[in-house]
């Protein structure tokens, strides 16, 4: 194609009203994105949203979680972003990049061409949420430094696109190949690179840890796991790593194949949407017979869920372990661990480590972008959220099969020597922590799909019932938490309804930022116990349970009788 191609064309347009970014980007049923230039407005006001000089003449990552309308949009975006004068387009082969590799990749990038290369990425993902016709489609910016576009620019986007009025193309609308690895020059001036993301990852998962001692181990002949990839984007990464380098058999990794409606499931790392995982591990049905390791990830591999032979790990004491063990992590170990940081309806596991290990703890509110600011300003090593996220300063989002592999490196570390045939479980290293350092009981109630007039019901009565609350115990408060970003200054308020008794114990009403329409009210469980560290969860917090759905009405205001997932 000659220079002729590059023809720029401006597309009159109207503004759409709906475009606010949620937790995590733009999330919306497809037929949504598919209504006339929908996507395109989203994408243009993410370009009227930076500088000219931040993206004219640099480069964009498009990454993509494989799920439908991911082709077609990646196209759109690379005829916008061309016509728009980004220079270098990098794109993942079949359209495939994970968003841990993508926020790797967007940081490589700047690392080995100067800082300013890499303008950020658009990810085409809405994460755990069902792929297909009728299902969910999402996107995402991600700024230079590899993470969420914080609030301030989504903001602006939002801004954007309420006023938008057209938007660039190329007249010859261009139709790349990425279905193979190379280099597509486009027209004087624009390339597009297909590339294959999962060597890069590999790479630097390796220099976090060791290689050879997780492979000899997960090779250990008393040692079984299973690996689910949900049909997402963490199966090709998956298979290079857990297959090809360590050799594991191809019945421990399940649907690593990549499908854009993710074979029908819910792809959400969970103990009711990876149910055939959870019942192979026996966590509902213990057997003698039951793996010793499993894990999940979801549709974009950023959350991750940890299950021992017989055993649910919880996002929030997972978070906590790697930090109380970072001794078996070679990065870690080497390099310390700065700080930690989780978010405020995450339990409050970690603050107990981070007490007993003297390190730094922020809270923040839920949502990846705010850990940003924190591995920026080195402030924090580590971070984790109860919503199956967990990841470190190596890149700027959470990182599902970085758990994975910090999980088995502390794993492979307790049985260093261990020549007696049974070998130190997961539930054995998770009793050790809560004898150790106590246990926070949690759980977590989502009632999904309710209309939304309910759904804001629910939370003015939750507004009359905080002075109740404060009234009913010594020590009692009832609040709505405002974060203020302790490096750049910004207030994030609304971030949830903390009700808190005198002795820490609490429960917690969150509106999620991630459905696609409705509204999902998540309420949020925890008890401190220093000692009796046996009960079951639902035992420890049932009294909890109770006055929060007192507290809350939500029976009544909603005509839900149960939760719709509990974890
Ligand atoms: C996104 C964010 C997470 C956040 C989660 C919360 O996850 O990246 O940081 O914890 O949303 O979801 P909600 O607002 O529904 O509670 P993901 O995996 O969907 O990108």
């Amino acid at each position: 194609m000659d220079s002729l191609s590059l023809k720029v064309i401006q597309v009159p347009t109207t503004p759409y009203t709906d475009q606010k970014a949620g937790t995590s980007g733009l999330r919306k049923k497809v037929k949504v994105f598919r209504q006339p230039h929908y996507l395109e407005n989203f994408v243009q006001s993410i370009f009227l949203s930076l500088t000219p000089e931040e993206y004219q003449g640099k480069a964009l990552v498009i990454a993509g979680d494989g799920r439908f309308y991911n082709d077609v949009a990646i196209q759109i975006i690379i005829n916008i972003a061309a016509a728009n004068g980004v220079h270098d387009i990098y794109v993942g082969l079949d359209g495939i990049i994970s968003t841990p590799a993508a926020s790797a990749l967007i940081r490589k990038l700047n690392e080995k061409n100067g800082a300013d290369y890499c303008v950020g990425g658009i990810l085409l993902t809405a994460s755990h949420n069902p792929g297909g016709e009728d299902e969910d489609f999402g996107i995402k910016f991600n700024s230079k430094n590899g993470g969420p576009a914080l609030e301030h620019l989504t903001n602006k986007i939002f801004e954007h696109s309420k006023t938008i009025t057209s938007y660039p193309t190329l007249e010859a609308q261009v139709k790349v190949d990425i279905s193979t690895v190379g280099k597509h020059s486009i027209g004087e001036g624009v390339s597009v690179y297909v590339i294959d993301t999962t060597e890069d990852y590999v790479e630097l998962m390796r220099s976090l840890f060791d290689f050879e001692s997780l492979k000899a181990f997960v090779n250990r002949p008393e040692f079984k796991m299973l690996f689910d990839g949900m049909h997402g984007a963490s199966g090709p990464y998956a298979q290079k790593i857990f297959g090809t380098i360590f050799g594991l058999p191809e019945t421990s990794l399940l649907r690593c194949n990549v499908l854009p409606d993710f074979g029908h499931g819910h792809p959400d790392p969970n103990l009711t949407y990876a149910e055939k995982l959870v019942k192979l591990m026996g966590v509902f049905a213990p057997s003698e017979d039951s793996p010793d390791f499993g894990a999940a990830c979801d549709g974009d591999a950023d959350r991750n869920m940890i299950l021992g032979k017989n055993f649910f790990v919880t996002p929030s004491d997972s978070i906590a372990i790697i930090a109380a063990n970072a001794k078996a992590i070679p990065y870690l170990r080497d390099g310390g661990v700065a700080g930690v940081s989780r978010s405020m309806p995450t339990s409050g596991a970690l603050d107990r480590v981070a007490e007993k290990l003297s390190l730094p703890l922020y809270e923040v509110p839920t949502g990846w972008k705010f850990f940003g600011n924190l591995l920026d300003a080195g402030k924090i090593t580590l971070c984790g959220e109860e919503s199956f996220g967990t990841g470190s300063v190596h890149i700027r989002e959470k990182d599902g099969l970085w758990a994975v592999l910090c999980w088995l490196s502390i794993l492979a570390h307790a049985n260093e020597g261990n020549t007696s045939g049974k070998l130190v479980s997961i539930q054995d290293i998770v009793t050790k922590h809560w004898q150790e350092f106590g246990r926070n009981y949690y759980q977590r109630y989502d009632y999904e799909n309710l209309e939304t007039a309910d759904a804001d019901k629910v939370f003015k009565q939750l507004e009359h019932e905080m002075p109740v609350f404060i009234a009913e115990g010594e020590g009692n408060t009832a609040v709505n938490f405002t974060y203020t970003d302790p490096v750049d200054g910004s207030v994030s308020a609304n971030q949830g309804y903390i009700f808190r008794y005198g002795d820490g114990s609490r429960f917690v009403f969150r509106l999620s930022g991630t459905g696609s329409s409705g509204a999902t009210i998540r309420i949020y469980l925890e008890k401190y116990a220093r000692d009796g560290i046996d009960a079951k969860a639902e035992d420890a917090l049932g009294e909890i349970a109770a006055r929060a759905l007192k507290a809350c009405q939500i029976e009544g205001l909603t005509g839900r009788t149960k939760p719709t997932v509990i974890t």
